[in-house]
């Protein structure tokens, strides 16, 4: 049974461990899943049982700034955080991996400008910008597979976080976890638009870790998942390269719509959906019929976001009025 610090010791062998700097800031964009990750081979290592595929979310995230200290600290968004709560304990564990030679310890100021721990993947931009952040600092030379297995031990999804668009993370089948990890696609589609329609940004009840194990556990439905998730890799990446949009958007809310039948089958049973999330589904399956292209997502909470091209944005609003627009390709540093 490998350990996360096996991983990590393997991966940072023959790195150097300088700590000059005073303090390095790194931001690391939130993502979306349009196939999901739901399902893990090995809860330890967050290895998955199927292939993923994402949307970054641009400017949305996390800036993470790392320092050595002679005792761990933890701020959150300009709040101190008190070290014995869960969350803090899971960023202290994480630090600790990377503790080096000398044992080293970690003052770590988040800065998220997403909801935290509502379904809008915080914990994937967090855990990716503390990687990138402690890579930097100690100037590591890694290439950027390595980096992406680093962030998974942190959250699964934050393997996926280290790129701007789209990004692929293949589920892999070594033990150790050494082929687990996602890569960017070329494709870039500036007419591509996110909504975020947020119906609570309450902390959810229950977490996705403890979702997917329960799902695994103890749904009939989940056997079929994992080839199923992975055929809708595969045509997503055809979608997205040859940019058909209505095909992309099928596969997307299809996938998610079969994750939550996972859940619903799981016992007991779990539902991240509101009568707020169920409406907007309405409203969108409505607009289609209406032959407005537009189709949504849902993660592992009540949040819908929104998949459409630019041009439809006008007539969609009105339906969603607090939207918040995210156009993936328009603020990357590649241009249009
Ligand atoms: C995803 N989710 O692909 C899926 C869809 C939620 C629903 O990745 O246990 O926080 O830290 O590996 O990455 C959320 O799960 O789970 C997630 P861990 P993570 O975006």
């Amino acid at each position: 049974m490998h350990t996360k610090q096996d991983v990590v010791n393997e991966l940072l062998r023959d790195q150097p461990w300088q700590d000059t700097a005073a303090a390095v800031t790194a931001f690391a964009p939130s993502n979306i899943a349009l196939a999901k990750y739901w399902g893990k081979r090995n809860s330890q290592l967050n290895l998955p049982c199927n292939a993923s595929l994402s949307i970054a979310l641009a400017d949305r995230g996390a800036h993470a700034t790392v320092s050595v200290a002679s005792s761990p600290s933890l701020t959150l968004n300009g709040e101190t955080l008190s070290l014995a709560t869960p969350h803090a304990q899971r960023l202290l564990q994480f630090m600790r991996l990377f503790g080096g030679p000398r044992q080293i310890e970690y003052a770590v100021s988040l800065s998220v400008n997403i909801p935290f721990a509502a379904g809008l993947a915080s914990s994937a931009c967090i855990f990716a910008s503390l990687v990138l952040a402690l890579v930097e600092y100690h100037g590591w030379q890694l290439p950027l597979t390595h980096v992406s297995i680093l962030a998974r031990l942190g959250s699964g999804s934050a393997c996926r976080s280290l790129y701007p668009g789209f990004a692929v993370w293949q589920a892999g089948t070594r033990d150790d976890g050494m082929d687990s990890y996602a890569t960017p696609l070329e494709t870039r589609w500036p007419q591509l638009a996110i909504g975020l329609h947020l119906i609570d940004t309450g902390v959810k009840a229950v977490s996705s870790r403890e979702g997917m194990q329960r799902t695994v556990e103890t749904s009939p439905l989940y056997a079929a998942w994992p080839d199923a998730a992975n055929q809708t890799v595969t045509a997503l990446q055809q979608a997205i390269a040859s940019r058909q949009f209505a095909r992309m958007g099928q596969l997307a809310e299809h996938n998610a719509l079969c994750m939550h039948a996972t859940m619903l089958s799981a016992w007991p049973p779990l539902s991240y959906a509101t009568e707020h999330t169920l409406q907007a589904m309405r409203t969108v399956w409505r607009l289609r019929d209406d032959g407005l292209p537009v189709y949504f997502t849902q993660d592992a909470g009540p949040n819908i976001k929104l998949l459409c091209q630019r041009q439809d944005i006008a007539m969609i609003e009105p339906h969603f009025p607090h939207i918040q627009w995210v156009f993936p390709f328009t603020h990357t540093a590649r241009g249009n």
